[in-house]
């Protein structure tokens, strides 16, 4: 495998030619993500013009990257796959796992010791199979990414949903479950279903109060949590170039939000300052001098109508600032209407506590802006009435941060830093000051605010804002002022008002450390141990391949109601410790959906029994009985998260349908990967014909074929049954996966055969 740098050299001198074979054969002007999808089909794909939104096409990565919480999982297949090392460069970066308790010292002690056996796992994992392995407290995955491997023009796929992070340096990065890192990692395609293509032109210029943020905010409003599903988000337009390289970042981070594919944005010199400022001169270097494949054709960005599936436009200039949720991150409300909206919602208007930070928004830029309304505050005798907390992004900009003063001031401010980890993103927040299950809310930078997500607690109402109204808001106290037209009374009785926030893109002085570390291998017999009674790790045994038949009278499981994300489906939090452990995860199958019958959580009939007991215990007794089962759901079914687990634990509880109105588009993947059929209703009013106690039959498999429809039966419990028709979006490969039991199945068969040896 070659290095990194290599990597890229080899890629930029390989591209000119690239660019121009794609253009003789498109022959039309071109976007930024078409340029970059055909100039990465997988070698043995013959070039030809695709369809946007329904061809299948293979591509070759140019790197992986994966993260703790899902590298377990990727890993331990990845192991059964029987390669000697990775094919691309891959990397595996320890950020959720940290759990935020007492700050960012004892929270890495502590880490380092509960996960001893987990980081021994990867690091070993890592060196044997040439992979870099990113040690906790060096940084949140898509920061470190962003900071040492992103370039632009290069794809990038990685096991997290907010992988989208690197289109800020004009990469297509896209999130995905393990399977796929371990397609990728063992030198195979990498299919995807070729995305359409929403072009956005940024005009005018951020001012005031508004930043990056509030521009993904607004536009997550706009195309709600299924909007950009099967899309890239390509951002033009002057105001784009007017956007720092992280501030793009941030949008594309958050673009995962509405389902996009990914997002992405031309190279310009944002993108030159911030590779410069991060060691990476030589690479700004090379794609100055090929700026022309890496950014779409002007013709493009002059008639976008004409060359997008759709196009949108937005005003930086007019922008307010944005404070979406609670509970959902699309429910978008502009800071002038948060007083109005608050009331009519009842939403509680004190908030208990304001968090920035984690990958989406931790960037110099975004810090030290914070840190100016800080200093505004302090010197105006405000002191904040909400506790006010940071977790960096990586430790380069913690060391930043602290060189150049900022972590003092928020200390001023008596604010808690945390391990430059994910912590509160994910549930990894031993909440303290707070009763349990008290009715509050919260505000933050990050990205998501699915309910109990941040602290466990169902009734902590979440607020998404950015890193510079999570301050102002903080200060306050309260969910409704408006830093751009309310005062504050401070210590001395005055009332006062803050000041604009003003920051640096870039320290002044540069980054300082030219190249990050991190520890990798040499392959070869680095031993890898899974301790047989661990609690944490399990090695994965294949799943079983489909026995030719009909699946038949099989008991419904759960009828979900409403918005079932992953975290519905696979809890985080306290369950992240068991993210290598397939048997001990699948206890947390479900326990956060809502029975549409009872419309309770994680109370289920067991249909052997009659009894009401919580999903995974109803799913273990048909499971001990050889009883396959039946899940059933609404809209956008598993959005959020690009955890497999969602996927596995389904697959080992003997969950052979999940039978939905939508899918988001990588749990729908990680579905069939593992081998579970995924299903859509064919007409979803014919999801209010199921009833509680009913059994199914899926019939007609043997037909099972490309466009298919597939017949359902439902038998209910007073003797009648309703016949109804299912679609699905399996092609010919995928039907092949269904039929092995597992892509991966597939993989170790073909390995034995020696074809991708
Ligand atoms: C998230 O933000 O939801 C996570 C936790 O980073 C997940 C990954 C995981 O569940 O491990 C994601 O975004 O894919
Ligand atoms: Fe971590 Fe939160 Fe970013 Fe997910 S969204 S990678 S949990 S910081």
């Amino acid at each position: 495998m070659v290095s990194d740098v290599e990597m890229t050299k080899i890629f930029y001198s390989k591209l000119s030619k690239k660019a121009l074979l794609i253009r003789s054969l498109l022959k039309k002007p071109l976007t930024l993500s078409e340029k970059i999808l055909y100039s990465h089909l997988y070698q043995s794909t013959p070039i030809s013009s695709f369809v946007r939104g329904t061809d299948y096409v293979e591509f070759t990565p140019n790197r992986v990257a994966m993260q703790d919480a899902t590298a377990q999982m990727a890993l331990l297949q990845f192991m059964m796959a029987g390669k000697q090392e990775s094919a691309v460069p891959a990397s595996v970066h320890c950020d959720h796992l940290v759990i935020a308790r007492s700050g960012a010292s004892e929270d890495l002690k502590t880490a380092l010791s509960t996960n001893l056996e987990v980081y021994n796992f990867l690091r070993s994992t890592c060196i044997k199979y040439n992979i870099g392995f990113w040690e906790p407290g060096e940084g949140i995955i898509h920061q470190t990414v962003l900071e040492n491997y992103a370039f632009p023009g290069g794809m990038i796929i990685g096991t997290d949903s907010h992988t989208p992070t690197a289109g800020g340096l004009g990469m297509l990065a896209i999130g995905v479950g393990g399977a796929d890192a371990v397609d990728v990692m063992a030198g195979m395609g990498w299919e995807l279903k070729f995305p359409k293509i929403t072009g956005i032109k940024l005009t005018g210029k951020l001012n005031g109060w508004t930043s990056a943020k509030d521009v993904i905010l607004k536009i997550t409003g706009m195309l709600t949590v299924k909007g950009g599903t099967g899309h890239i988000l390509e951002y033009f337009g002057e105001g784009a170039e007017s956007l720092s390289c992280t501030g793009k970042a941030t949008i594309c981070n958050m673009g995962a939000e509405t389902g996009a594919t990914c997002s992405v944005f031309g190279f310009d010199d944002s993108m030159v300052r911030y590779l410069t400022a991060t060691g990476r001169k030589e690479t700004a270097e090379i794609a100055s001098g090929m700026k022309k494949h890496l950014t779409g054709d002007s013709e493009v960005y002059l008639h976008p109508e004409k060359y997008f599936d759709r196009y949108l436009e937005i005003n930086l200039s007019e922008l307010e600032p944005f404070i979406n949720g609670p509970f959902s991150p699309d429910i978008a409300t502009p800071i002038s209407k948060m007083k109005e909206e608050a009331v009519k919602n009842n939403w509680p208007e004190v908030i208990s506590a304001g968090l920035i930070g984690s990958c989406t928004n931790s960037s110099y830029e975004d810090i030290s802006r914070a840190a100016s309304i800080v200093r505004d505050a302090i010197s105006q005798n405000l002191s904040p009435k909400s506790e006010f907390m940071l977790n960096p992004g990586s430790k380069e900009i913690l060391l930043l941060a602290e060189r150049d003063g900022y972590i003092d001031t928020f200390r001023q401010f008596n604010s808690e830093i945390f391990a430059n980890a994910c912590g509160p993103c994910i549930g990894q927040w031993d909440r303290k000051g707070i009763e349990k299950n008290a009715v509050n809310s919260v505000v933050h930078s990050f990205n998501r605010n699915f309910a109990s997500r941040i602290d466990g607690n169902p009734n902590t109402h979440s607020f998404v804002a950015s890193p510079e109204i999570v301050t102002a808001l903080a200060i306050s106290g309260k969910l409704t002022f408006n830093p751009i037209t309310d005062s504050l009374k401070n210590s001395q009785g005055e009332q006062v008002m803050l000041k604009e926030p003003s920051g640096f893109e870039l320290p002044v002085t540069g980054f300082g450390r030219a190249v990050r570390k991190n520890s990798k291998g040499v392959p070869g017999d680095e031993k890898i141990v899974i301790d047989p009674v661990s609690e944490r790790l399990q090695s994965l045994i294949p799943f079983d391949k489909w026995d030719g038949q009909d699946l038949l009278d099989m008991p419904l499981l759960i009828k979900a109601k409403g918005k079932c994300t992953t975290d519905h489906i696979s809890m985080a939090g306290p369950w992240l410790k068991y993210r290598g452990h397939l048997e001990n995860i699948s206890n947390n199958y479900m326990i956060g959906a809502v029975n549409s019958f009872n419309e309770e959580v994680n109370n289920i009939q067991n249909q052997l029994t009659g009894q009401f007991e919580p999903v995974p215990a109803v799913a273990k007794a048909y499971m001990a009985k050889g009883i396959s089962s039946v899940v059933v759901g609404e809209e956008n079914f598993g959005e959020g998260s690009s955890r497999e687990h969602a996927a596995m634990e389904p697959r080992y509880l003997g969950v052979k349908v999940i039978l939905v109105k939508s899918f988001a588009r990588i749990h729908e993947t990680n579905l069939k990967k593992q081998g579970v059929l995924a299903l859509t209703f064919t007409d979803k009013d014919d999801y209010n014909k199921v009833r509680d106690h009913d059994k199914f039959d899926v019939v007609g498999l043997m037909g099972f074929a490309p466009g298919s429809q597939i017949r359902v039966v439902l038998n209910h419990k007073d003797g009648t049954r309703e016949e109804i028709f299912t679609s699905h979006s399996y092609n010919l490969s995928q039907i092949e996966w269904f039929r092995a039991g597992s892509a991966l199945n597939l993989i170790r068969k073909l390995g034995k055969e020696s074809k991708y040896k």
